[in-house]
């Protein structure tokens, strides 16, 4: 519109000037005239739908960020939550990263509260998803990467991947349906290869959800409940050591011993629950073998993370 409003000024321009048009100048000038204000309209007119434009792109970008899509991080390549949160990132949700080993770019969830910088790989919270899969559904991952709130497995390839690149902490928080919380740490977090059934190494556990991964909360049953140096077994792939399968038995993947003191991708049930086994999402030191938990969040983040060191 711009462009041709001024072609035409620069057309009436030249005419009155060449003295060729019909007109008498000072038509010609008044023609010039209206033909300027009336450019300068259209120019606010198109500067106002410009604004407009953006606003609604502005509202539509939060829009989906809200609804869990993810946020678009240019060329940059992130290896994991923690690069992204020192990069200035301080907005939960998806992301897309590439661990030194893996590889694809991933999708992952970056949980930016609790410090920031969380890489979370496991979610339960409102039992949507099954987790009594195959080995392949855990070695690639599984569940809704979709939803801010859903659930999911990252997959075992990329749990190697990520903890493979750095010494990583992980935490997991815990929600039971009476409106409490737990969490347990633990430091120097390992899953190795899938040659090695990923099998599971971690350090020192603090918290206050009490240490079932090690078992150390009762030591006579540390041999059968603890889960360090496990192996992962899944329904279809029993590399744990009992008798029968822990994982068929449990209904999901999971590092067992024979069987567990935490079982953290079983059967979602609500609070108390009977069954043939212990096949709940169970946390034993702190709600035991007989109560599935509300909600469960894994994640992971280097051991040294200094967020303000960037
Ligand atoms: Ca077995």
């Amino acid at each position: 519109m711009r462009t041709s409003t001024m072609s035409v000024l620069f057309i009436i321009w030249i005419l009155c000037t060449l003295d060729l048009s019909d007109s008498a100048p000072d038509e010609c000038e008044d023609e010039i005239e209206r033909l300027r204000a009336e450019m300068k309209n259209l120019e606010v007119r198109l500067s106002k739908q410009h604004q407009l434009i953006q606003r609604l792109t502005n509202l539509n970008q939060m829009n989906e960020r809200s609804q869990g899509s993810i946020y678009d991080m240019g060329d940059k390549q992130y290896m994991d939550c923690a690069q992204i949160f020192k990069n200035g990132n301080m907005q939960s949700g998806f992301y897309m990263i590439k661990p030194l080993l893996s590889p694809t770019l991933i999708r992952v969830y970056c949980d930016m509260t609790e410090g920031g910088g969380w890489t979370v790989f496991q979610r339960r919270s409102d039992g949507n998803q099954s987790f009594d899969r195959d080995w392949n559904d855990y070695k690639t991952g599984f569940g809704d990467m979709e939803s801010a709130n859903g659930e999911f497995w990252l997959g075992n390839d990329n749990l190697h991947y990520l903890t493979s690149q750095d010494d990583y902490t992980l935490r997991i928080s815990l929600e039971d349906f009476e409106g409490s919380y737990r969490f347990a740490v633990y430091r120097k977090f390992k899953v190795d290869n899938e040659q090695n059934h990923y099998q599971l190494q971690f350090g020192a556990y603090t918290g206050n959800a009490g240490d079932a991964l090690s078992g150390s909360y009762h030591p006579e049953v540390q041999w059968w409940a603890s889960h360090q140096g496990m192996k992962f077994s899944t329904r279809d792939r029993d590399n744990d050591r009992y008798d029968r399968n822990c994982a068929q038995e449990d209904k999901g993947g999971w590092w067992f011993n024979r069987c567990h003191s935490a079982n953290l991708n079983g059967f979602y049930y609500r609070g108390p629950y009977s069954a043939v086994t212990d096949d709940g999402i169970v946390w034993y030191p702190w709600h035991g073998w007989w109560y599935s938990l509300k909600s469960v969040q894994m994640k992971i983040r280097p051991g040294i993370f200094e967020p303000n060191d960037v």
